[in-house]
């Protein structure tokens, strides 16, 4: 009778936790999504109001899996029908996110510069051991990408295995050993950025901000690569309120451009820990 119990115990105990794994959740305030304050969304009408302004991150276990998803505050179309590329896409065509995970939270031990194209680097404590591309890309387009352009990265790159939408959601399901497991101790960041079909080709997939926005170009930045090609983040305490906009803004402002590249600096970006 006692091992009986002991094992309905353990039992519940297993499926509780592949049910009901442990989850971080934040949230971001609407409004934001204009990187340091000044940027503008590109002038085509796709780009709707809303597409790339987060609203929130769940990050939870699921068994043997661990699901990103990314809230943003508009529903999220597919006005290239990605489905029809010559690599089909995941149904989704403008948005593209990457979820930056620090591990260990401590200083100095990780990837301290950003993807191609994006021009930021992390705050010393919060390195990155791992990055999710959140992308409408098929997994061979992105790995293509991975072996042009980011070569360097490439053990800190992880693709999905699946990447999905759901109304206002991005889903991106990643085996948890593809992380080395799962921990709500580590520290993330979630970057929002805009797929580029077409990119520079230095640029990992993503669009570019410049002075003045264009139909597919978001504007109110610079036309170097000095500017952070972000257009919104989370920050700590990431519970979505408004002293969480200046905060960012403080944070994206952070750049120095100059037409000599050596006297650039790129902005630092912290991680948000629970
Ligand atoms: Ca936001
Ligand atoms: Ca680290
Ligand atoms: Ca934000």
């Amino acid at each position: 009778m006692k091992h009986r119990i002991i094992i309905l115990i353990f039992v519940s105990f297993v499926v509780s936790n592949y049910l009901f794994g442990e989850e971080v959740l934040f949230d971001d305030p609407i409004g934001d999504d204009k990187g340091p304050g000044s940027y503008i969304y590109p002038t085509d009408s796709v780009y709707k109001k809303g597409s790339f302004d987060i609203s929130r991150l769940e990050v939870r276990e699921k068994g043997e899996d661990v699901e990103f998803k990314l809230t943003v505050n508009a529903k999220i179309e597919d006005p290239w029908n990605s489905k029809s590329w010559p690599q089909p896409g995941n149904g989704f065509s403008i948005q593209m996110a990457f979820v930056f995970i620090d591990m260990d939270h401590k200083e100095g031990s990780g990837e301290e510069e950003g993807l191609p194209g994006l021009n930021i680097k992390f705050e010393k404590e919060s390195f990155y051991e791992k990055c999710i591309v959140l992308s409408p890309q098929s997994r061979a387009r992105i790995n293509d990408e991975i072996k042009l352009k980011a070569e360097k990265f490439k053990e800190r790159i992880v693709v999905p295995k699946r990447t999905f939408v759901q109304g206002r959601s991005i889903i991106a399901i990643v085996p948890k050993k593809d992380l080395g497991g799962f921990s709500t101790k580590w520290g993330f960041q979630v970057i929002m950025q805009s797929n580029e079909g077409y990119p520079d080709k230095k640029d990992f997939l993503t669009r570019k901000v410049n002075e003045y926005e264009g139909p597919h170009r978001f504007g109110g930045g610079s036309d170097y690569d000095c500017d952070p090609h972000v257009i919104d983040i989370i920050v700590a305490p990431a519970k979505g309120g408004k002293e969480e906009i200046e905060k960012q803004y403080e944070i994206l402002k952070g750049f120095k451009c100059d037409p000599d590249p050596s006297k650039w600096e790129i902005v630092r970006i912290p991680m948000v820990y629970r």
